[in-house]
């Protein structure tokens, strides 16, 4: 059969799976990126996930570097993990009171996370990040944040400004139904620029609440901060008044065990974390310090709640993966293994001569289709889509999966050992070889 039947054929199922949610949800997805806008395609079905890989519906399997966008970190259905959310389970999955369970993961995010003293469970990254800055303009009394062009913090109204991920991927970097009234606190700069950051707290003398930042940018790709951008943030809130928010939604647990600001030594006010925190379950969190959580209800008039905040499975998926991850060599581990990958993309893409930045921090990672150094997000922006779009089919095709956007990081986890790094590495090189045949 020629490429084109194989291609049909080989998907027959999720496409007719993908064909019957598209009739019932809005783009067939839960969440815009899955939906493979970006590449051109239809997205693949996914029947189960195992270690490092996941299955589709037509049987093929993928060896996995979305691992649902950063939760996975421990790989899909890790026995620790599933006994675990079993077994709480068999006790009732929610009560809408208080349970153990959450004051031992909140004991365990407190000692894993240095500026962490009180900490509240919420449902999503985006809960966390709107509860955080509701929280900073409340004990400042501002109205205005800063935030970074690129940068993504969830789906908020105030955070829609020039956001990364999937607002961009789909080239709605600000969504419509946001208000003016709501715009015009949210302060823009470029991510690794310290000067026009300056400017904005010299223009807007004692009116910014807080700076929200992703120590590492992971939603415009993966952009690591500069040296010394960090503790320059640190900086600039203490000598204006404002309150600094680390966004570790991605990064908090991933880069390090006590996330980026235990890895670059900065300390923020507030912290946003997710992904690795609930396992893969539903749950985030935001803490801080103990004078401004202590503002919040019922301790203090800042109201923030949720149904399921610190659901019991959440908070069993969240113990576990992070009783797995304090083990001796986790991270030295997770950190060899993507260095081996970041290697051998960028050798495979040198001899196919396509030109690519790869950047990374410790397991997280991307290949930026690019000849040029990739440091922000205009940068990230000027990359070959086209290219990187052809890269990643040619890799679905060859038994990988990635996040299906430039504008995503790839994330190693611990069940990805040599031999998935270098099938992935082959797999690259045939890849690449066919996007230069291609251009
Ligand atoms: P959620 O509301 O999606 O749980 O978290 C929002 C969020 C906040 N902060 C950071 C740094 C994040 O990366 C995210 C969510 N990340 C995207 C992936 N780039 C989620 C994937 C999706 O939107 O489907």
């Amino acid at each position: 059969m020629n490429p084109v039947q194989v291609q049909s054929t080989r998907y027959t199922r999720s496409h007719q799976a993908f064909e019957r949610a598209s009739a019932l949800m809005p783009g067939g997805v839960s969440s815009p990126v899955r939906a493979y806008k970006a590449v051109g395609r239809a997205p693949v079905v996914i029947r189960s996930g195992c270690g490092a890989t996941v299955t589709d519906l037509d049987g093929h399997e993928y060896i996995d570097y979305v691992a649902s966008y950063g939760p996975l970190i421990l790989g899909h259905a890790p026995p620790a993990v599933t006994q675990a959310v079993s077994k709480a389970a068999a006790n009732g999955v929610s009560f809408g009171m208080p349970t153990e369970a959450e004051a031992v993961l909140a004991q365990m995010v407190i000692e894993a996370v240095p500026a962490i003293k009180l900490v509240r469970f919420v449902n999503s990254g985006t809960e966390a990040t709107m509860s955080a800055i509701r929280l900073a303009r409340a004990a400042t009394g501002r109205d205005k944040i800063v935030k970074f062009t690129g940068c993504y913090h969830g789906h908020s109204d105030g955070l829609l400004v020039q956001a990364g991920s999937g607002a961009t991927t789909l080239g709605t970097p600000s969504s419509p139904g946001v208000p003016e009234s709501v715009i015009q606190h949210t302060l823009l700069a470029p991510f690794n620029d310290l000067t026009q950051v300056a400017e904005l707290f010299d223009q807007h003398t004692n009116q910014i609440a807080a700076i929200i930042v992703e120590p590492v940018a992971g939603n415009m790709g993966c952009i690591p901060p500069q040296d010394g951008f960090l503790q320059g943030l640190r900086d600039l809130s203490d000598r204006h008044g404002a309150l600094l928010i680390f966004d570790e939604v991605m990064t908090g647990f991933r880069v390090a065990y006590g996330g980026a600001q235990s890895l670059y030594g900065v300390t923020p006010d507030l912290t946003c974390l997710g992904k690795v925190v609930g396992g893969g379950l539903p749950c985030a969190a935001y803490g801080g310090r103990e004078d401004l959580m202590r503002q919040v209800a019922p301790d203090g008039p800042v109201y923030q709640a949720g149904t399921l905040s610190g659901n019991p499975l959440a908070m069993a998926a969240g113990i576990a993966t992070l009783e797995g991850l304090r083990q001796p060599g986790v991270y030295e581990k997770l950190d060899k293994a993507t260095a081996q990958l970041v290697a051998g993309i960028e050798r495979a893409a040198d001899q196919a001569g396509v030109a690519v930045q790869c950047r990374r921090v410790e397991s997280m990672a991307c290949c930026f289709f690019t000849d040029r150094p990739v440091e922000n997000y205009d940068d990230a922006r000027a990359c070959d889509t086209r290219a990187f779009a052809g890269f990643f089919g040619h890799m679905l095709d060859r038994g990988v999966i990635l996040p299906p956007s430039q504008f995503e990081t790839w994330f190693v986890g611990t069940a990805h050992d040599h031999a998935a790094i270098e099938k992935t590495i082959t797999a690259a090189g045939e890849a690449f070889d066919a996007v230069k045949n291609a251009s």
